[in-house]
């Protein structure tokens, strides 16, 4: 698929993909929702790929879902086309790692997508936001469940229902982001971070990710064992073998994905 809305470079095992809808400051709509889908897919799918970043512009990462777009519709058509449902979706079932690099603004649908992802690296100039409760509805694709969940009931109201903006600061002490990077290292900090991931062994990278996930599923004694079984099965693979083999003799691991 020949992308218009995004770019996509594959830097060693790096994807990088970058929203690009400058003109609407990345707003999502349904094409760049579909190409992004399809790049994420196609990033699962391609063996060069260890890790994804996923990143917009400086003055924004996303401003949120397409107002423009959306301000027409009716109920029957939202509902039944499941408006941004399958995309999101899609995005989600990713099983290699995606770190969203934020700098500006993360708004509405913005803010979202960073959280779809597995961490967030911000920018000093980073600003969250859910503010969708200003043009008379409310998140979506999780601003009231992932947020919650990342930084607790008081907060998650607060922005929700204020619409208020979360600066990078804040949302580090809240737990949204991992790490706040001055603007004009916040690539090279992503990209970092990602190529550290990339040379782990996949299987454990994967399975840390499915892990960390299940966690917001299922009850604690489940997802202990659940942990634990995939701990233990990591014991299947070569990978392992060298890892440890690797600390022992004071070398550097080589990793195979076996
Ligand atoms: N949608 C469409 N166009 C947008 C959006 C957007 N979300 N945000 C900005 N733009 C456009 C502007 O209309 C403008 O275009 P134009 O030049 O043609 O008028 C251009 O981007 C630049 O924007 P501004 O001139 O407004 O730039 P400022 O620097 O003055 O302001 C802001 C930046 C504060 C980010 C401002 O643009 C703003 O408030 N944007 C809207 C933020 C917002 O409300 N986001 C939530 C959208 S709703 C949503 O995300 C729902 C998600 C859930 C979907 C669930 C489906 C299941």
């Amino acid at each position: 698929m020949a992308y218009e809305t995004i770019i996509v470079e594959i830097e060693d095992h790096v994807a990088l993909v970058k929203l690009n809808r400058p003109d609407a400051l990345n707003a999502l709509n349904a094409q760049l929702l579909t190409e992004l889908a399809d790049a994420m897919g196609a990033a699962q799918k391609n063996d060069k790929v260890r890790c994804i970043v996923l990143t917009g512009s400086e003055k924004a990462f996303a401003a949120g879902a397409d107002i423009k777009m959306m301000s027409e519709k009716s109920f029957t058509e939202v509902f039944t086309e499941d408006l941004f449902g399958p995309e999101t979706a899609e995005i989600s079932r990713v099983r290699k790692p995606i770190i969203a690099a934020v700098s500006g603004y993360a708004l509405g649908g913005g803010c979202e997508l960073a959280m779809l992802c597995d961490f967030i690296i911000a920018s000093d100039t980073a600003k969250f936001g859910q503010p969708e409760v200003n043009l008379g509805v409310m998140a979506g694709i999780g601003g009231t469940q992932r947020l919650t969940r990342a930084i607790g009931k008081a907060k998650a109201m607060d922005m929700n229902l204020t619409g208020r903006f979360m600066d990078a600061e804040e949302a580090e002490r809240a737990g949204l982001v991992s790490r706040i990077v001055p603007a004009k290292k916040l690539m090279e900090e992503a990209m970092a971070a990602a190529a550290k991931i990339a040379e782990k062994s996949m299987i454990s990278v994967m399975a840390i990710k499915e892990s960390v996930n299940r966690s917001f599923e299922v009850p604690l004694q489940e997802g202990l064992l659940f942990e634990r079984r995939l701990f233990h099965s990591t014991f299947a693979t070569e990978d392992q073998k060298e890892g440890m083999a690797a600390f022992v003799e004071k070398r550097t691991p080589q990793f195979r994905d076996r």
